[in-house]
């Protein structure tokens, strides 16, 4: 056992642990990845559970293979036993056993601050869970999250309902609050909304063909919807045309669980978090054939 006396740094610049459990992206733009640069970024220190390895590049997901439930224990465990987790994030758990598994050492150690992604597809349209463990996700760990994150196809699988309008994004968090959720944010970014502020299909039919044309020329922006028990918050960003999407979704949750850690409120959190992505998205590498990584070694102000 060292002696924490010889060790320099004082207590006060003891880093803030972060954990991930989230399946392992080779090629770098999502997953566990993503999550370490991200917490990183934000100049906490990093630590993760791999729930599944993945096959994949930008231009698609090929496979995967599972972890265990047994795996996941094993993993996580000693990090926990060790060291303070100042917050969690959980992102692919594809299977049932991991999540019921993940949910039992969340509500052992009484784990705090945890964001749950709802990660259901890739990008590129490959199944990262099936439909018995979407169930077990959200009845188990829906209740212990502070906050439940899906973007849009995944919102309208979990709350099984179409989403086409503003109204339905709230009436979609409302359902997931209704399953355990306490806090939802749907991420608009699958929503094209013109600079005006509306769904460009709520207004379409009845424009003429120029107006239409002006308004989806318009500057658009991205809008991400926090639900905090009753009340709503809208974020707003620039709405990049690129495909430099790949990790978005990871991206984002890792970096609010980051801010949370740094004991930033819920609304500030995700305030930085989206500011952060807007950049990575705006700045990226523009790597592979694909959907390109983005960039997260940009910095954080
Ligand atoms: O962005 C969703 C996602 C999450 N986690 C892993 C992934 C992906 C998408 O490809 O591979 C490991």
């Amino acid at each position: 056992m060292k002696d924490k006396s010889q060790i320099p740094n004082p207590k006060s610049q003891i880093p803030k642990v972060c954990l991930t459990v989230a399946g392992l992206d080779p090629s770098g733009g999502a997953g566990i990845i993503a999550d370490i640069k991200t917490f990183s970024a934000f100049g906490c220190f990093a630590t993760a559970a791999v729930s599944s390895v993945t096959f994949q590049n930008t231009t698609g997901v090929f496979g995967a293979v599972h972890q265990t439930a047994e795996s996941i224990r094993g993993q996580i465990v000693p990090i926990i036993e060790d060291y303070t987790i100042a917050a969690t994030k959980t992102g692919m758990l594809p299977t049932r056993e991991i999540i019921e598994e993940t949910a039992r050492i969340v509500k052992e150690n009484n784990l705090k601050n945890l964001v749950v992604d709802p990660v259901v597809r890739s990008t590129s349209g490959f199944d990262l869970i099936d439909d018995a463990a979407l169930r077990v996700l959200i009845e188990q760990l829906f209740p212990l999250a502070d906050l439940v994150t899906p973007n849009l196809p995944e919102a309208e699988r979990i709350a099984r309902m179409r989403i086409q309008t503003e109204p339905d994004i709230e009436k979609a968090a409302r359902i997931m609050q209704s399953f355990g959720a306490k806090n939802v944010l749907i991420k608009g970014g699958h929503l094209p909304i013109s600079g005006l502020g509306f769904g460009i299909w709520d207004l379409k039919r009845d424009l003429n063909h120029d107006e239409e044309r002006r308004l989806m020329t318009d500057k658009r922006v991205a809008r991400d919807f926090l639900f905090v028990g009753d009340e709503q918050r809208i974020y707003e960003g620039e709405f990049i045309e690129t495909n430099a999407t790949h990790g978005t979704g990871c991206t984002l949750a890792a970096a609010i669980t980051a801010n949370l850690a740094l004991g930033k409120t819920l609304v500030e959190a995700v305030e930085t978090a989206k500011k952060f992505v807007t950049e990575a998205i705006r700045t990226a590498p523009n790597l592979g054939r694909g959907h390109s990584p983005i960039n997260l070694l940009r910095g954080t102000e």
